[in-house]
């Protein structure tokens, strides 16, 4: 995949570009007079399905303040035709950036080369698009999606390394079709493919959210009477199957080992309860360092290809350690 040909890891950029921020970035911010050279960005957010998303439009919003760039925001509520809609209006008027959070991998060109031809440069940000023509974005901001996946992985098969006995997994993934559900997906199988006894035995998409994940798990507990682990592809849609879970009988974290991702407040809270099992942090806090890479591609200057973030893991025991200086 292209992410992986044009990746390029800027390790670090994270705590550089906040510090930047708080002090208020050289040239382009701050409120000196002078209003010609504010940055005008227009955003399209995914929607408000999760803890995460939430926190992520909060990061974006008060960067844009902190960094006096103007910014328009539109909430597409999971619907990639909102999200073209927006980023048309963006273009008709004239904005010095785009800046977006696909919700689907697919489907970008035609709106993405409309951007182009009106030379209004675009960032992705969070998640990626799989368009062959990168000249069609000047970098993607975000999580390897991947890596938290085998991360995920690496997690169960320590746990499991003493038993020979088949280990029935059921997985909640993101939204259909979109970056994170994809590579996580496909990075946890990497790891856990290697070995046989490992099964997952269901697999559906719970959309991102509680209340599907909580209605896909009731299902999954319905038609299968041996679950030994829940893989979520985030911390809300584990969240919901707590409730299924608990709503059966069974006690999760103990008859039912859980491994999500994201890291947020409610998650960490329930890990540090010790109903969720494992969680590999995804950092929605992406504001500040977009708001950088903004900047420098309206001045012209060479942005990298490709900015990871850096996140770490989560167990039980260092969830309560850290769960009061969580940000989000
Ligand atoms: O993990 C999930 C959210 O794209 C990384 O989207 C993001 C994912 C995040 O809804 O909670």
């Amino acid at each position: 995949m292209f992410k992986r040909i044009s990746a390029l890891v800027v390790a670090g950029l994270a705590a550089m570009s906040v510090a930047a921020c708080g002090s208020g970035g050289s040239t382009t911010a701050g409120t000196s007079g002078g209003g010609d050279s504010t940055i005008t960005m227009g955003f399209s957010q995914v929607g408000a399905e999760s803890g995460w998303r939430t926190a992520n439009t909060k990061s974006v919003q008060d960067a844009a303040k902190n960094a006096g760039i103007e910014l328009k925001f539109s909430d597409a509520q999971q619907k990639q035709e909102n999200q073209i809609k927006a980023i048309r209006s963006y273009i008709q008027q004239k904005v010095d950036i785009i800046a977006f959070s696909p919700v689907v991998e697919s489907g970008w060109d035609t709106v993405l080369k409309e951007a182009q031809n009106a030379k209004i440069p675009v960032i992705l940000t969070d998640r990626a698009v799989d368009s062959k023509d990168t000249s069609l974005y000047k970098t993607f901001l975000g999580s390897d999606f991947v890596e938290e996946g085998r991360k995920a992985g690496k997690w169960l098969v320590e746990e499991y390394k003493d038993s020979t006995d088949p280990v029935n997994i059921v997985e909640l993934q993101g939204t259909t079709g979109s970056a994170p559900a994809n590579d996580r997906k496909a990075g946890f199988q990497e790891i856990i493919g290697a070995e046989s006894k490992f099964k997952i035995v269901a697999s559906q998409t719970g959309d991102f959210t509680r209340a599907k994940g909580k209605e896909v798990m009731d299902a999954f507990l319905k038609s299968n009477p041996d679950i030994d682990v829940l893989y979520a592809h985030n911390d809300d849609m584990g969240l919901g199957a707590i409730e299924a879970i608990e709503g059966a009988g069974k006690v999760p974290g103990k008859d039912i080992k859980i491994i999500t991702v994201d890291a947020v407040k409610d998650g960490m809270q329930a890990l540090a309860d010790g109903k969720i099992n494992y969680i590999v942090e995804c950092s929605p806090l992406l504001g500040p360092q977009l708001m950088d890479l903004a900047k420098k591609v309206v001045k012209g200057e060479q942005v990298p290809a490709r900015v990871v973030t850096e996140e770490t893991t989560f167990d039980q025991e260092q969830a309560k350690q850290v769960l009061s200086t969580r940000q989000y």
